[in-house]
């Protein structure tokens, strides 16, 4: 087992790992900026960094900063939370090279997942059903043609390089193509440095459900259920949930099974989202996410397991804490994510927390790296905290989450609790029936 760790990473996530690593009797060690030198993680950590000024770039993506920050410590491996390094393969390389090990998977396994056409590749070789489209990249405006006459309109043109929503574009005639096809591989080459673009039939009302898995690097797969994270804005989630609404038993175990063989043939080494979209009743692969996700609290829920313990445990080289047949799920979670944000417009709303009460009693875990007298700093993205409700069945969530809610005071700046009041009695969202485009439509009717 590791002896020190380094979290590089700030906010309710460096604080989740934080915790974590106690109660695993592991030594923490955390890395911040000048602009958080007041956070919870830094004030909570047995020994702090300070690796560089405000911006991102100069200090929580610094990479030579933070193997420093190892060396001086003596941190024998490195957690990176999500978002910033989390899904860089040259950091985990590097990290590699200096004998410090990161808690993630190899380099090789973030650089297939990263590049979107060798995901999709990968994917299918797997046994993974995939969207149907191009069977790789397309240059030739002949070819695309082709390809969505085979699959039929509408098309999407997506960015190999992108992920996550960026470079997309939706084609509805071969007249469109033609537009779609140029502008796509131009925006991709000057956004991303890569102009490899590939095309897939659009879905247009699917659900987005993603399956959590695990890999202990040496052929063992398992998965954790899935979460359905359809409400989203912008390509930000919003609300997620597990089990998803939308499948019954035997759809889970048949694409849980699918995933964590997948997993295991792979190799693959750690913690991994396979987000699918899911319409019809069926499964279409894509993308792969190779980190622990902000969500992944609805999943420990139901499944009463502590993944980043086991995020620890597998990169320790001591394998998984538990078989396919040992995990067993529990009633019904939700999280809310509670940006510092109007609530109508989305603007951030950094600035001084006066007052901060959180609610408490049974089902119910707050996530969060603020307190009453902190001051948010503007330079990072606004989540300050997520709630996560649990219940025996989802009706029961629903009621424990409204309440919930109604407990929860945040004063001094906005925050986006208040729609989330408006969500739980939605009679859709009571009847969790919702998909990936519920969320916009709603919020284009509220204005
Ligand atoms: C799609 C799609 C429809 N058809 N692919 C957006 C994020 C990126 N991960 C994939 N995305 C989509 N891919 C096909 N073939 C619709 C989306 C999409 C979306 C997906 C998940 C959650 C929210 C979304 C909002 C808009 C579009």
């Amino acid at each position: 087992m590791f002896q020190k760790i380094l979290i590089a990473n700030r906010g309710e996530i460096a604080l989740r790992v934080l915790r974590a690593c106690k109660e695993l009797g592991i030594q923490t060690v955390v890395v911040h900026s000048t602009a958080d030198a007041d956070a919870m993680h830094v004030r909570l950590a047995d020994e702090s960094v300070c690796i560089g000024p405000p911006p991102s770039r100069d200090s929580y993506l610094n990479i030579h900063q933070i193997v420093a920050a190892c060396e001086i410590t003596g941190a024998d491996a490195v957690h990176p939370g999500y978002g910033f390094l989390s899904e860089n393969a040259k950091f985990a390389d590097i990290l590699a090279a200096h004998n410090i090990t990161f808690i993630g998977p190899s380099g090789d396994h973030i650089r297939i997942m990263g590049d979107k056409i060798e995901a999709k590749r990968t994917a299918k070789r797997l046994g993974i059903p995939v969207v149907p489209g191009s069977d790789g990249a397309v240059t030739e405006e002949k070819d695309a043609k082709r390809i969505a006459a085979e699959i039929g309109y509408p098309v999407i043109i997506k960015a190999s390089a992108g992920g996550g929503g960026r470079g997309m574009k939706v084609a509805r005639s071969e007249a469109d193509l033609v537009v779609a096809l140029q502008t796509a591989r131009s925006e991709a080459g000057a956004a991303f440095g890569d102009d490899a673009v590939y095309i897939e039939k659009y879905l247009e009302k699917p659900r987005h459900i993603e399956v959590q898995v695990f890999g202990d690097g040496a052929g063992r797969g398992v998965h954790f259920g899935e979460r359905d994270c359809s409400l989203q804005r912008r390509h930000q989630k919003v609300w997620e949930e597990a089990p998803s609404p939308a499948l019954n038993a035997e759809e889970r175990a048949h694409i849980g099974g699918v995933c964590a063989r997948a997993i295991a043939d792979l190799g693959y080494s750690g913690a991994g989202t396979i987000e699918f979209l899911y319409e019809n009743g069926e499964f279409y692969f894509i993308e792969m996410n190779t980190r622990l996700q902000v969500e992944h609290p609805v999943t420990e829920a139901i499944a009463g397991i502590d993944l980043v313990h086991e995020q620890i445990r597998v990169a320790s080289g001591g394998g998984l804490s538990v078989r396919q047949e040992e995990i067993r799920f529990q009633g019904h979670a939700i999280e809310c994510r509670i940006n510092a944000e109007d609530p109508r417009t989305f603007t951030p709303s950094p600035g001084t927390i006066t007052h901060f009460h959180t609610p408490g009693g049974l089902g119910i875990r707050v996530d969060s790296g603020v307190y009453s007298g902190y001051k948010i700093p503007p330079y990072y993205d606004s989540l300050i905290g997520k709630l996560i409700v649990h219940g025996r069945n989802r009706v029961e969530c629903m009621m424990r989450l409204r309440r919930a809610l109604d407990e929860f005071v945040v004063d001094g700046i906005k925050t986006t609790l208040p729609l989330f009041r408006d969500l739980v009695g939605n009679p859709d969202i009571a009847n969790g029936e919702y998909d990936i485009h519920w969320l916009e439509k709603y919020l284009a009717k509220e204005d």
